[in-house]
């Protein structure tokens, strides 16, 4: 009985040491080590900053589909279906705001073309619905609600459109123009994020005049950030809200414009880089586990800060569905998906979608609450605030480096949220966390890339000392915060 027991234990202490050994393999492929130093000085547009520090951005899908029970429109929808019965956005964006989301982003058009705003270029819409006969205007009251609450807007346009006629032609792209400069002019400037939906399924095949989107949007704010199909933000390439175990916010620029065209768009002048067919073969999948890693950087012509966003829906569904009333994803999913998206470099945005009467459902804002509260209680109480820090300086190839912080007495915690100055770029590749347990240093846990924010969860230590061990990094490492926290639940 006792051999079982310590065989057991030995097996299972082998497996514990392999998987964190795993933590640390490289992939193989050639390296050029020119190209990754180069990668590391690679830094955000200032836009790009500002975005990262957002953390949490929450979605509102909400539109025609809401009313028929579709997550995708065919654009052939009576629009008088539309009638919301107690819209009230404040309710959406103070639900949000509560839970600590900085920005929101609306669907003001999906891909059944429908516009929750009264459009000069189409009868497609608002106007035509049943809403406020006509009267309403959606677009206006969630930017109202988003500057009274102190949230930052975001408009999401689907550029696949199932309604307009002149889809799949020139005159589609005069379309759409009109549409973003329609947006910006009648509720901007301020709008902070820009996002263009990747997703197509059609015989039509529209070819986008990207670069003149992204011109007017330059034109009308140069600090709105154009996500997804866009120079700015790249999609995480799942639909989880899950980041990789490495993110990268640095990539190979064929990253960008993923499911369309690689055209290059750069302040002051677009080009393309490589014809397509090239491209294709460096070209890096979405969901590419690799995307950003050393071979990938070795391999690419130029890289460029591309950060993730991982979208995720609290439901399901992208829109309400009655029926999903009991899907609502538990407290714990939930902070799960906050540890793997915000805790991995990344901003989350969560959908929350609203219901037909125009409300977020109450167990929506239920969870929301839990969720904003939980992320406060844990990360409230620095255990690592005040501590005496003192570092060595990089050496070596892989420019190791440790971090070593007195907290002044024994504390307990089993979190660490650490973060790199990413304003001179992302650079650590490898890492450690350890602490003294008074004769000796003690690897607690093992892990990879950091850039804005890396989050770690491992058992509870007690300890006074602990050191942040960098193992690897592309150049000198920059580690701007460290925090420690102790959670009794998540
Ligand atoms: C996808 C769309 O097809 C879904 O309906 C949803 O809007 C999601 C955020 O993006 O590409």
């Amino acid at each position: 009985m006792k051999k079982t027991v310590l065989l057991s234990v030995l097996a299972f202490a082998v497996l514990v040491t392999a998987c964190n050994l795993k933590v640390w393999e490289d992939r193989k492929g050639e390296v050029d080590m020119a190209k990754v130093k180069a990668a590391a000085m690679v830094t955000p547009h200032p836009r790009q900053l500002a975005w990262q520090q957002l953390e949490l951005t929450a979605f509102f899908h909400f539109g025609i589909n809401t009313f028929t029970g579709n997550e995708w429109g065919d654009g052939k929808e009576d629009p008088k279906l539309f009638n919301p019965t107690q819209l009230d956005c404040r309710q959406w964006v103070k639900s949000v705001k509560a839970a600590g989301f900085k920005l929101a982003i609306l669907t003001a058009k999906h891909h059944d073309g429908f516009c929750l705003w009264p459009s000069a270029y189409t009868d497609h819409d608002v106007a035509s619905s049943s809403y406020k006969n006509g009267k309403g205007d959606i677009v206006k009251e969630f930017v109202d609600a988003c500057r009274a609450e102190g949230i930052k807007i975001g408009i999401y346009l689907s550029p696949w459109d199932r309604h307009e006629k002149t889809y799949g032609r020139e005159a589609y792209n005069d379309y759409f123009d009109n549409q973003i400069r329609e947006i910006f002019d009648n509720y901007g400037p301020d709008i902070a994020e820009f996002w263009f939906d990747g997703a197509v399924d059609s015989e039509i095949k529209q070819m986008y005049d990207w670069n003149r989107f992204y011109k007017t949007i330059r034109e009308k704010n140069p600090d709105c950030v154009i996500a997804v199909s866009g120079p700015d933000v790249r999609w995480v390439g799942n639909e989880s809200g899950l980041a990789r175990e490495s993110e990268w916010s640095v990539v190979p620029a064929s990253a960008k414009n993923q499911n369309q065209i690689a055209s290059d768009f750069e302040e002051g002048g677009f080009h393309y880089t490589k014809p397509d067919k090239e491209i294709q073969m460096y070209r890096y999948d979405s969901a590419s586990e690799d995307l950003g890693d050393r071979v990938s950087v070795s391999q690419a012509e130029k890289t460029i800060w591309y950060p993730a966003e991982c979208d995720t829906s609290i439901r399901p569904g992208w829109f309400y569905h009655e029926n999903q009333d009991i899907q609502v994803k538990s407290l714990a999913k939930l902070m799960d998906i906050y540890y793997k998206s915000v805790g991995r470099n990344s901003v989350l945005l969560l959908n929350i979608p609203p219901d037909k009467r125009g409300l977020l459902h109450e167990k929506d804002v239920e969870r929301l609450k839990e969720f904003g509260d939980t992320i406060r209680e844990i990360f409230s109480d620095n255990k690592a605030a005040g501590a005496v820090r003192t570092e060595t300086k990089p050496t070596g190839d892989n420019y190791e480096m440790t971090i070593e912080l007195d907290l002044g007495s024994k504390k307990s915690f089993n979190r660490l949220s650490i973060g790199e100055n990413i304003q001179n770029g992302q650079r650590v590749e490898k890492f450690a966390l350890e602490v003294w347990n008074g004769y000796k240093w003690k690897e607690v846990e093992r892990s990879t890339t950091i850039g804005y924010k890396r989050l770690l969860k491992f058992p509870r230590q007690k300890a006074q000392k602990v050191r942040i061990r960098i193992v690897q990094a592309r150049y000198n490492p920059e580690i701007s915060s460290i925090g420690l926290y102790n959670s009794s639940w998540y």
